[in-house]
């Protein structure tokens, strides 16, 4: 099987495996694992703030950003097709409380102008603004960059409005190697930052958030609240800590892989695609003229040995990783080819 549903199905390195055999534990409850404390004060490092904690996946990570941010009846804002109001089961309404206020957004982006209109004032009525929470890289948006421009921007004016800003950064360093920048030169322009060890880094579980030294004692607490408090979890920072020294490097492979796939479904009659929306590791396509759904084409594909996502009626995501290479790349370009040949009709 080629499988292409997500850069979550990476399984971790030989070396990962051993550094977890060898990794030296302790009840970090107590805070007593060297291994956790060691991935947490790297990963507070390598993402410009002054702590960090480590959360058991992406939902769970931005979850208690939400809550430690927001308190039940307050308001948040996201993109329309964020992953923390689309895929996280209602969480921040279910669990923090919130009010989710959404805008939708231009690959990723939600407009300026529609942010500024959106932070509320101190009337009797409005809800607080608790938090503008963006996405970058953003899933939904095609694994879209947010540019630096357009993050500063939004940090200015939410410091103006003393809004605190939250990353959803689970493919944080997709964007990094795509802008050609440090981890850290996005990050400043956000209070707080979630980022997955184990999507395209390829840990077998686990997230980082970070932001302030005070914030991440909250955070602490509402980890503890929400079962998170993992005693011997030097077992999974072991593999933690060589996704974020050793595998963002290797994350440009996976984003050429995804160029090559593009440029080969582009020109696949009954697909629809803009080989300028594929910065990163996901391609996702429109299949409309196909005549067939998203639904029925996965299927198909996986007939034919090639696992993909369902991203709409008529939409399909297909995403690069380390377990997938230029070989596997051309099949899939050449079964989606007698698919579409076998549906289209001209
Ligand atoms: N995304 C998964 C699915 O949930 C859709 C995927 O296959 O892409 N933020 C973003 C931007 C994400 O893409 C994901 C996972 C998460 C958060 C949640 O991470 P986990 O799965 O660790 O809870």
């Amino acid at each position: 099987m080629i499988d292409l549903r997500s850069d979550t199905v990476t399984k971790p390195t030989q070396e990962m495996r051993e550094a977890m055999y060898n990794a030296e534990v302790g009840d970090d409850v107590y805070r007593e694992d060297p291994t956790v404390n060691r991935l947490e004060e790297l990963a507070a490092e390598i993402l410009g703030k002054e702590a960090a904690l480590f959360a058991t996946s992406g939902t769970q990570g931005n979850q208690i950003a939400v809550l430690t941010h927001a308190r039940p009846g307050d308001e948040i804002i996201l993109e329309a097709d964020a992953h923390i109001f689309y895929y996280e089961a209602a969480a921040a309404s279910a669990l923090a409380g919130v009010q989710t206020r959404t805008i939708a957004g231009h690959r990723g982006k939600i407009p300026l102008n529609e942010l500024k209109r959106a932070i509320r004032g101190t009337d009797i009525h409005f809800p607080k603004t608790a938090l503008i929470a963006l996405e970058n890289t953003h899933n939904r948006a095609g694994g879209a960059v947010l540019p630096l421009d357009y993050m500063q921007e939004v940090y200015q004016l939410a410091q103006e409005k003393q809004v605190p800003v939250h990353l959803d950064g689970a493919r944080l360093f997709n964007a990094a190697v795509a802008l050609k920048v440090e981890a850290k030169e996005i990050t400043k322009y956000v209070d707080t930052v979630q980022v997955c060890l184990s999507k395209g880094l390829s840990a077998p579980m686990g997230s980082i958030i970070a932001g302030s030294r005070d914030w991440i004692e909250q955070a602490r607490k509402w980890r503890k609240r929400l079962g998170g408090g993992m005693r011997q979890s030097g077992l999974m920072a072991a593999p933690g800590i060589i996704a974020l020294t050793k595998m963002v490097d290797r994350l440009e492979e996976d984003h050429f892989l995804a160029k090559k796939l593009a440029e080969g479904l582009q020109y696949i009659s009954g697909i629809r695609l803009d080989l300028e929306t594929v910065e990163t590791n996901i391609v996702v396509f429109d299949i409309e003229a196909m005549g067939i759904t998203a639904k029925e084409l996965v299927a198909e594909l996986k007939s034919e040995g090639v696992l993909g996502s369902v991203f709409g009626e008529y939409l399909v995501r297909l995403t690069t990783h380390r377990e997938i290479n230029l070989d596997d790349i051309n099949q899939t370009i050449s079964i989606l080819s007698k698919i579409a040949q076998r549906h289209f009709v001209h």
